[in-house]
């Protein structure tokens, strides 16, 4: 009997023991779980924004590689005009073959070193297979998407900067071309941003006194500049309404500086500077041009400014209707050409819009009456068909499981000075062999303008041109 009372004493005490060893298991896992779970946390969320940081990092090289190669596409024009010079010369032996805006077609000539799409879109285009090329492209990491516009094509607000009287009243005359027409009255007959009344005449001397270096007030009446220069001095506008800021009397550095001069508020930048921010082709002013509007490649709105500026009593300039058949007319036509210059000189295109050559016809038929320049040779000084300075804006885009990163890069170049692809061939040849080709690069300059040596040339300015501002978003 006393045996087998002390086995249950015996069973009874091991069952306490594995109770409470369950119990202190059943513990020991809800830490471990509590612990892991956090642990868990805090390595998805680092991991998490590891792979953010990895895709940010990628798209942006990305973007910068569709910087890169569309410069390369910059610099390739003229090569390209080389090739085309025949042709063009068959059709006007007289002339010269205008700058061709290679960089419109970006898109279809960079396919192969972006994604498949873009590969495909450039099969098509140029009819041969890229199954055989190897290292083409990005691999399927992503793509770019580069859109280049060349600033020489928008009403470039930095020449009052240059300080002589013909350039601020070139610029006073460009911005009452932009502005003047009567379609606008409404924006300077309402409260700006700032709850003051500017009219066309203050906003366009606010622009010019804002840039210009001297502190001397801008009449900006291109009729009687030359007359009144010297009335009076710059007055104290922006203190006077209580901002925090003083009028530069230097070159805006960037587009959105714009916004602090006097009247340029949403509506003025959404009419006259940057409608569709999105698409910067149809942006009207810029701050990196070189001053003279490439007729070839402005936008409709840009060359109706550029024409009211040099014919402000021009029925189209007065007429909203006949500015918007002239904005029309334009469009079509460009589609006909599909991006192919018009206009071999800037005398070509004050003829057309004159009436004559090629395209006056067309405009005639759009019921543009011819227009009267008040001087046709200012007016040549104004426009150009040669563009060298371009925006690329550049977005890389890396696409992981069902989101996707965008970075954009905003790059400005400056191609005035820049080698051509040819010249730095016969200087590398140069270096090579010692032997310096009489007939090789002059026209390669350093950035003061001189000639540099063929050797030398190497290391000028690039051919894919100096980067001027650099943006990332
Ligand atoms: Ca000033």
């Amino acid at each position: 009997m006393k045996a087998v009372r002390a086995h249950h004493r015996r069973v009874r005490a091991r069952r306490k023991e594995r109770a409470m060893a369950l119990i202190m298991v059943l513990l020991a896992i809800v830490v471990l779980t509590v612990y892991l779970t956090e642990v868990q946390a805090e390595s998805t969320t680092a991991f998490a924004s590891a792979l953010s940081e990895r895709d940010r990092l990628r798209a942006e090289y990305l973007a910068t590689s569709g910087i890169n190669l569309s410069r390369m596409l910059i610099a390739s024009e003229p090569s390209v005009r080389q090739v085309i010079e025949p042709l063009f010369k068959l059709m006007n032996p007289k002339g010269r073959a205008p700058q061709i805006p290679v960089w419109e077609f970006g898109d279809q000539v960079l396919g192969p070193y972006n994604d498949s799409a873009g590969a495909e879109s450039f099969s098509q285009l140029a009819n041969v297979d890229l199954s055989s090329g190897e290292n083409l492209g990005l691999g399927g990491l992503g793509h770019f998407d580069a859109v280049v516009v060349d600033e020489d094509s928008k009403i470039d607000v930095n020449i009052a900067a240059r300080g002589d009287i013909i350039s601020r009243t070139r610029l006073a005359q460009q911005l009452l071309g932009a502005l003047s027409p009567p379609q606008y009255n409404p924006l300077f007959e309402q409260e700006d941003a700032d709850h003051q009344f500017s009219d066309r005449q203050s906003i366009c001397a606010a622009i010019i006194d804002w840039v210009d270096s001297d502190e001397e007030r801008e009449p900006c009446d291109p009729r009687t500049a030359q007359a009144t220069q010297g009335g009076g001095s710059e007055d104290n506008y922006y203190q006077t309404i209580g901002l925090k800021y003083f009028r530069k009397n230097a070159a805006f550095d960037s587009l959105e500086e714009l916004r602090l001069v006097r009247g340029i508020g949403d509506d003025f930048w959404a009419t006259f500077v940057d409608p569709e921010p999105r698409k910067p082709k149809a942006r009207i002013m810029t701050v990196w041009g070189q001053g003279k509007v490439n007729v070839n490649t402005a936008n409709a709105q840009t060359l109706l400014a550029i024409v009211c500026a040099g014919a402000p009593d021009a029925e189209l300039c007065l007429d909203p209707t006949k500015a918007a058949s002239f904005v029309a007319t334009v469009a079509l036509v460009k589609s006909f050409t599909a991006g192919a210059p018009l206009f071999g000189s800037p005398k070509d295109f004050i003829v057309t819009m004159q009436g004559g050559g090629t395209v006056g016809p067309f405009l005639a038929m759009g019921g543009i009456k011819p227009v009267a320049f008040r001087s046709p040779a200012e007016m040549a000084k104004i426009i150009t068909t040669e563009s060298k300075m371009f925006s690329i804006y550049s977005t890389g885009v890396v696409p992981d499981h069902g989101r996707e990163t965008r970075v954009t890069v905003h790059a400005v170049l400056d191609f005035r000075h820049a080698a051509t692809l040819a010249d730095l061939a016969r200087a590398g040849q140069a270096t090579a062999t010692g032997v310096v080709d009489a007939t090789a690069p002059t026209n390669v300059t350093g950035i003061n303008g001189a000639a540099l040596d063929p050797a030398m040339a190497q290391i000028a300015v690039s051919p894919a041109g100096n980067v001027v501002y650099w943006r990332v978003e």
